[in-house]
């Protein structure tokens, strides 16, 4: 675990270590949800079929590649330094929501195999969001500290995100990071519990910048792992995560996605289902960073 970087400074060895693998657990759904539960996340590996992962990677890349910012072969996801994605494709939201419903990507993301595992994690049959946030990463970019409940607990709180690498994810191409234990941090779940969209500026402006100082100041450590194609951690809406900067040196794009799952019994939030969602914000697929080109700087989330 020594090959972690998090906004521009390595990670001290004594403030990381691993997810628990949580696999051998599976299919038993209440040894499942009760590590949900007193870890705050679940660390799955091997349970996707590779192929249909590396199927969704490639799928992804190429659409990427065909606006000049991956280089060929697609597969390896090495960015160009360039984009042609504004002149090839001017409606960006439009082209990142094909890419985001892509077949290949979609039958990883939404297919049987993954309703499976959340439904049992749940219990009861699961249902995922339709609106994906599908995440090619730079060199450089990563992911601050937060946790999801402002985004997704609108209609139940008993949602949980599932974030999957789309090909291997070494820890110097920046894959997620938890802070351990911070579904219990009690002052941080009453004050997160109730905020909403509408509040959505106060939090950002509020909220930890730092993954180290963060765990830190909480007398806690980051937890990270190697990620195979395929495995995926499933986690709470007050965990708080975001992820390692990627700092691979031969250029690689980071590829995950993370879609949301609810038992398919609560009531659904309308900005994320449909044909045609709205996501957090209304403006649907465009408000992603994914819908920016490559070369550009990402929002705040
Ligand atoms: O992949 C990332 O950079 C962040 C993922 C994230 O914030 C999430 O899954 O909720």
């Amino acid at each position: 675990m020594h090959d972690c970087i998090a906004q521009g400074e390595p990670v001290p060895r004594s403030m990381i270590g691993e997810f628990v693998d949580s696999s051998a657990l599976f299919p038993d759904s209440a040894a499942l949800h009760r590590r949900l539960h007193d870890d705050g996340y679940l660390f799955l590996r091997g349970l996707h079929d590779v192929d249909a992962v590396l199927a969704a990677r490639q799928e992804v890349f190429a659409r990427l590649e065909a606006v000049g910012e991956v280089a060929s072969p697609a597969r390896d996801g090495i960015f160009t330094g360039a984009s042609h994605r504004r002149e090839r494709e001017p409606d960006l939201g439009a082209f990142w929501k094909s890419v985001s419903e892509g077949p290949c990507l979609r039958a990883v993301t939404h297919g049987p195999r993954i309703r499976q595992i959340i439904g049992t994690v749940f219990g009861e049959p699961a249902v995922p969001h339709d609106y994906v946030f599908l995440r090619p990463a730079p060199v450089g970019r990563s992911t601050g500290p937060h946790c999801d409940y402002p985004f997704f607990a609108r209609t139940t709180e008993n949602v949980v995100t599932v974030w999957t690498a789309l090909g291997p994810i070494p820890l110097c191409e920046g894959p997620l990071t938890v802070v351990a234990g911070s579904h219990r941090f009690d002052d941080l779940v009453e004050a997160t519990r109730g905020f909403d969209l509408a509040s959505i500026s106060d939090r950002q402006a509020t909220r930890p910048e730092n993954h180290v100082a963060f765990a830190r100041s909480r007398n806690t450590r980051l937890l990270s792992a190697e990620f195979g194609p395929g495995d995926i951690l499933v986690f709470g809406m007050f965990t708080w995560h975001g992820s390692l900067d990627n700092h691979s040196p031969v250029g690689r794009l980071r590829l995950s996605s993370d879609v949301r799952f609810q038992p398919v019994s609560e009531p659904r939030d309308p900005r994320y289902f449909g044909a045609d969602p709205g996501g957090t914000t209304g403006v649907g697929y465009g408000e992603l960073n994914g819908a920016k080109p490559l070369t550009e700087p990402w929002h705040i989330r």
